[in-house]
């Protein structure tokens, strides 16, 4: 093909334009960017206490410093302003307002949160805030973290506290984030924060997440003005089976029990599903749900929302020896409570450099399940993809991977959009290169890059493609 020929053919792919004010953010989390974990007043966090424990972070790395966002915070407003997105997603560390998990309250951090929405506004930018993004503080893990039922109740209060202070200015609040990793990651698998391997447990924390959202809800209700929207971003599976055999159906079964209907049924129905108590009776009696606790879970709430990376393959599993990754990187074990009878075999994918399937049709397959089965508007708040960055000699990041991703996943969604997916907004993962938990440093998901050295910001070349997509609310056609 000649280049003209070449050119024809990309001006000639059709334009998708997404809905009128559809929301175009970007998304972090306050352990993975702000640095500064003993200043002005914070308390330690279960992932301080992780991430300083030798052999838990590649690299032996920790948030101690991160990308340095707590005292960056203008420079990378600025930054998310010359992108032109319209909204940016970032969580409140919660041993920064309440240092001791309860009682009394930092003034220091909700003033720093306080200078940051101020900071948004000021530039147009609409903030998405998350009250939980794994970093709780120590002194709760201290007495059983979220294996004790009182943390959920520590939790509303808290929830309040930051309520009250932001409510005025802050619209789109998210509960929780991906309580399945704080869960069977912290929990069970013991790759994450508290670093626990008890599959028990796991179960455990689950449902005092799902009732710390609840109670968070309800509390969140009667503080918040009455237009604010209130969500929970969970990162719902898409497990397809190995084969069309009755058993690798039955596995993946398990999968979708274990990170979709576990939190997606007693949020929106108010029940467990059968299949999984009873897969998972050897493990726990689940007595630690009481009178009362699923109304509290079923409370109703705006928007669900969605965080996407990647799809999995179950197969069932006979043997003994290796059983693959689980689009995680750690084994099944504990990870999967009651399922020892579960692989994830390997599959000719693309992949990051998570090692994560790329599979953008996995988005579209979950928003038609989601919008049949758990009907509520949706935003995604979060996608994206690590790729391993290099800067050129002229100071550019050029990661076409990248952009490919984001654009591939986006035409995954317009697609879902046509189809009747009531989907809001799309928040890329992340604005910055970060602390990716166990995997330190070494894994960068940034549209921008860090150079943790000396804390530079470069805008990587897919920071250019997703402005131009925020600021013409449009993609050509993958
Ligand atoms: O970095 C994480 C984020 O904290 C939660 N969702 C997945 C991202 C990539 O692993």
């Amino acid at each position: 093909m000649t280049q003209i020929e070449e050119r024809d053919q990309v001006e000639s792919r059709p334009t998708l334009r997404f809905p009128d004010r559809f929301v175009w953010g970007v998304a972090t989390s306050a352990y993975q960017i702000e640095g500064a974990v003993a200043e002005d007043g914070r308390g330690p966090s279960i992932w301080d206490t992780f991430s300083h424990t030798p052999g838990k972070v590649v690299g032996g790395d920790t948030g101690d410093v991160a990308a340095d966002h707590y005292h960056r915070y203008v420079g990378d407003v600025r930054l998310m302003a010359d992108l032109g997105v319209t909204s940016y997603r970032f969580s409140v560390a919660w041993p920064r307002i309440l240092p001791s998990g309860s009682g009394a309250v930092n003034r220091a951090g909700l003033d720093f949160y306080s200078r940051l929405v101020d900071e948004l506004l000021n530039h147009g930018i609409t903030p998405a805030l998350t009250l939980y993004h794994w970093d709780l503080p120590q002194a709760l893990q201290d007495q059983g973290g979220w294996t004790n039922r009182a943390t959920a109740q520590r939790f509303a209060e808290y929830a309040v506290v930051v309520a009250r202070e932001l409510g005025d200015r802050v619209n789109f609040w998210i509960t929780l984030n991906e309580p399945w990793c704080a869960a069977f990651l912290g929990y069970g698998a013991g790759v994450h924060a508290p670093g626990h391997t008890d599959s028990a447990e796991a179960l455990t924390a689950a449902h005092h997440l799902l009732l710390a959202h609840g109670l968070a809800v309800q509390a969140l209700g009667s503080v918040l003005p009455p237009d604010c929207q209130m969500a929970i971003t969970l990162n719902p599976a898409v497990a397809r089976p190995a084969s069309l055999a009755e058993e690798d159906v039955a596995a993946a079964r398990k999968v979708d029990g274990l990170q979709n209907r576990l939190w997606l049924d007693p949020l929106f129905h108010g029940t467990y599903p059968q299949d999984v108590v009873n897969f998972t009776s050897k493990v726990t009696d689940w007595s630690f749900v009481r009178d009362n606790d699923l109304a509290v879970i079923a409370t109703p709430f705006d928007i669900l929302g969605v965080n996407y990376y990647n799809p999995v393959i179950v197969g069932h599993y006979a043997g003994s020896g290796s059983r693959g990754r689980d689009g995680h990187g750690q084994g099944t074990g504990e990870t999967w409570p009651g399922c020892p009878d579960i692989q994830f075999p390997e599959w000719p994918f693309r992949r990051t450099a998570m090692g994560w399937p790329i599979d953008p049709s996995g988005l579209y397959e979950l928003l038609i399940r989601l919008n049949r089965d758990y009907p509520r508007p949706i935003m995604i708040t979060e996608n994206g993809a690590a790729f391993d960055d290099v800067v050129t000699d002229n100071n550019r990041v050029r990661d076409p991977a990248r952009a490919a991703y984001i654009q591939e996943h986006l035409a995954a969604l317009h697609q879902a959009i046509a189809d009747g997916v009531d989907v809001r907004g799309y928040y890329l993962w992340s604005l910055i290169d970060n602390f990716e938990w166990a995997y330190g440093y070494s894994r960068r998901f940034g549209i921008v890059y860090v150079d943790f050295e000396t804390q530079e910001r470069i805008i990587k070349d897919s920071g250019y493609f997703y402005s131009l997509v925020a600021r013409t609310n449009t993609i050509a056609a993958p």
